[in-house]
């Protein structure tokens, strides 16, 4: 990774052959490792979704990678930085030339297909993050998927995207920095809302958000200043959908 623009992200890389899950590898050495380091396998054996579904990572198919941050932040604005790294995951495969859009809140599609997912784990007190781990998976040569993926899952091989995982490694990692540093750093929010809005696959357009078996028609109109979906229900009132809870599906 020598190519690697940036600042603090990924300056300590840890490289696996395999690994259970990138993410709980990052949680039990997190008080250990310096901010901003990435560990990034090959395979995991037990990839993991949000809510305890399971994330498919066979070896070498894909982009299996988490990073760990340490920022001075109150643990409810850490939240959006799985929007943070939507957007930077869905800028740098337009950089490389791949019509990537966000499924609000941490799914990155390409022809409606999901090609990658984001993961963020929080270790936190009361008032204080003790650390972040943002776990991003990304199907990069995949071509068979389980049965039960086959028709919602891509690779970027499988859309005719031959690119290298450094590259994209390199590239998201670099427009994470940005962001995250705008946001951190800066307070600065609008740019990552304008990429989150921008590639939205879902604004504007009626979905189910499915929460616990409840699934409910709706017209989505906003990402809030939080990074909240706003969504218009059929009495038209306006809600506010908060990440974390909810699955989106199209109509
Ligand atoms: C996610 O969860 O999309 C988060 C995925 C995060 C994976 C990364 S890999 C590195 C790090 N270490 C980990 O252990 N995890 C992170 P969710 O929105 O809950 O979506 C999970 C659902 O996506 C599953 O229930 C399947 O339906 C589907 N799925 C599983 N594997 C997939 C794959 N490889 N590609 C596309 N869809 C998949």
């Amino acid at each position: 990774y020598h190519n690697l623009k940036t600042e603090f992200i990924g300056k300590n890389i840890i490289h696996l052959e395999s690994v259970d899950s990138t993410n709980d590898y990052l949680k039990k050495i997190g008080n250990d490792v310096q901010d901003g380091t990435v560990v990034i396998s090959e395979e995991q054996t037990k990839g993991k979704g949000r809510l305890g579904r399971n994330w498919q990572s066979k070896s070498k198919e894909g982009i299996w990678m988490s990073i760990i941050l340490k920022p001075e932040i109150i643990p409810y604005k850490a939240p959006f930085i799985t929007l943070i790294a939507g957007a930077a995951i869905v800028k740098a495969l337009n950089n490389l030339q791949v019509p990537a859009n966000i499924k609000w809140p941490n799914d990155i599609i390409i022809n409606n297909k999901k090609v990658s997912g984001i993961l963020t784990e929080l270790s936190a007190e009361i008032e204080r993050i003790n650390y972040v781990v943002v776990g991003i998976g990304m199907n990069v040569k995949s071509l068979d998927f389980d049965k039960e993926l086959e028709e919602k899952a891509t690779s970027l091989y499988k859309e005719n995207y031959h690119l290298s995982r450094v590259e994209i490694v390199s590239q998201v990692l670099y427009e994470f920095e940005n962001l995250y540093n705008d946001y951190i750093k800066n307070d600065y929010k609008e740019e990552i809302l304008k990429i989150c809005k921008e590639y939205s696959a879902i604004l504007n357009k009626d979905v189910y958000i499915i929460k616990d078996d409840e699934k409910e028609l709706v017209k989505c109109i906003d990402i809030s200043d939080n990074g909240n979906l706003i969504v218009m229900d059929d009495k038209d009132n306006i809600q506010e959908i908060l990440s974390g809870e909810v699955s989106i599906r199209g109509v």
